[in-house]
């Protein structure tokens, strides 16, 4: 069985990885100069070359590029390549505002496509497997990256798209399905809708599952790989740098190998934009040296995380990043405290509660409210009102001792809180809407 998608790659000495992303971005830094006016016009002003960089110790001098500066230049201004290269575009869904339209040539789509294939290799995928993909398909890049990763590496694919979670299930027991792609949300739904469908673990052939496009803990891993009987792999990308497959989990799940050489990772100060150390938390920043189409040189993520580059089990000297805790525009200051929701998740499931939960923001009379509705199972289930508000009190008290200020902490019945097919939305933050 194939260990790796492309050994030579992915086990590169640091030496000759480093010259090959050193020729690739100096390579990149023209391609955009020349063809990426926006771009052209951030290093002016910085004062910037190309002539300047001859390396991948020279990225520092380039500016960074934001979000703010891809909706600047919406739909065509950071279109590195005629139209008529291009044959596709993929897009954040915009429900924040803030949508995102990436751009594709031919060969943009099949190096996008080898990541996946990298990352479906990692988790145990061959052409004997049969993959069942349920991330979203069209504009979301998550169904058509992972779809052309499975089709690279010959596995059987079905291509499902998010929805109709019964007939899903219906499909992997039918057709013998052994790799699942999908967010962990949708994933802890299936594995609920298994057992309330009376099937075990036993009764499917899964393996594995490849689970990312969103945040999601340790503790949400143990309790999908449970239901489902699997090994749960995380896999990342943001639609900016093609979509999934920027990074991959491999068996050591101890963090995910970034494709380097197709994107160059630097952790950032997120305030002061300094570049920080391997090892410290910050901000990811990316640099795509391989993307025709749409090129980003130092885009900022807006993703927390860590990179590490201690040795790997798995024979992988592919830098790693850690999961990332949330995105900086994720967290939330309640009372002057940093709250992430994996924060709040943790404890949830750590408490032996179910990973659906809603967390509610709120500013009352000057002063912010923190309220959590937590589903409770059949079995938490009671018609005591007295034993309801003492597991209310008890579990207020462990969120309390993990963020350090006191939540208000709804149990609530059975299935009453909305189950997620794709990106799971946790958070209501109320104050946004009276500001
Ligand atoms: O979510 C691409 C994707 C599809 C990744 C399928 C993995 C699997 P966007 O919709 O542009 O693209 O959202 C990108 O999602 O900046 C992170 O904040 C978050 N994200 C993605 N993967 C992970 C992960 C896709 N494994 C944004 N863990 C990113 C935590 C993730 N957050």
């Amino acid at each position: 069985m194939a260990k790796y998608w492309n050994a030579d790659i992915e086990c590169m000495s640091r030496e000759d990885m480093k010259k090959l992303q050193s020729e690739r971005l100096v390579k990149q830094v023209k391609h955009v100069y020349e063809n990426v006016p926006y771009y052209r016009n951030l290093m002016d002003e910085k004062g910037v070359t190309p002539d300047d960089i001859q390396s991948v110790d020279d990225l520092h001098k380039l500016p960074f590029l934001s979000k703010a500066d891809l909706r600047d230049a919406y739909p065509y201004g950071l279109l590195a390549k005629p139209l008529s290269d291009c044959v596709r575009i993929q897009s954040t869904s915009g429900t924040t505002g803030r949508r995102v339209v990436a751009f594709y040539t031919q060969h943009d789509i099949d190096l996008w496509e080898d990541c996946c294939a990298r990352a479906i290799t990692a988790a145990g995928g061959t052409n004997e497997d049969v993959c069942q993909v349920c991330y979203g398909y069209g504009l979301f890049t998550g169904g058509p990256g992972l779809n052309g990763g499975s089709h690279k590496v010959g596995c059987l694919t079905l291509p499902m798209s998010s929805g109709n979670t019964e007939r899903q299930i219906q499909f992997m027991r039918d057709l013998g399905s052994t790799i699942l792609c999908c967010t962990p949300s949708y994933a802890a739904y299936i594995g609920e809708t298994l057992h309330d469908m009376g099937f075990t673990p036993d009764d499917i052939k899964l393996k594995a599952g490849i689970f990312g496009a969103e945040p999601w803990t340790e503790e949400m891993r143990r309790s999908i790989e449970k239901s489902l009987g699997i090994k749960a792999y995380d896999i990342y990308g943001l639609t900016e740098t093609s979509g999934p497959g920027v990074s991959f989990e491999c068996e050591e799940q101890t963090g995910m190998h970034i494709n380097e050489d197709h994107f160059i990772p630097e952790i950032i100060d997120p305030d002061t934009g300094e570049v920080l150390p391997d090892g410290t938390v910050g901000e990811l920043v990316f640099t795509s040296i391989t993307k025709e189409a749409f090129p980003l040189l130092r885009y900022r993520t807006r993703d927390l995380c860590v990179l590490s580059r201690k040795k790997c089990s798995c024979g992988r000297t592919l830098i790693k990043m850690t999961k990332p805790m949330g995105r900086s525009d994720d967290m939330m200051i309640i009372r002057g405290v940093n709250v992430f929701p994996s924060q709040i998740e943790t404890v949830l499931i750590e408490q032996g509660y179910s990973p659906n939960y809603l967390i509610e923001v709120d500013r009352v009379n000057n002063s912010d409210t923190l309220d959590i509705s937590v589903e409770m199972s059949a079995e938490q289930f009671s018609d005591k009102m007295k034993d309801i508000q003492d597991k209310e009190k008890q579990l207020a008290g462990a969120i309390k001792t993990m963020l350090g200020i006191s939540p208000k902490v709804h149990l609530v019945s059975p299935k009453s809180i909305t189950r997620s097919e794709g990106k799971a939305v946790r958070v209501i933050d109320k104050r946004k809407l009276h500001d």
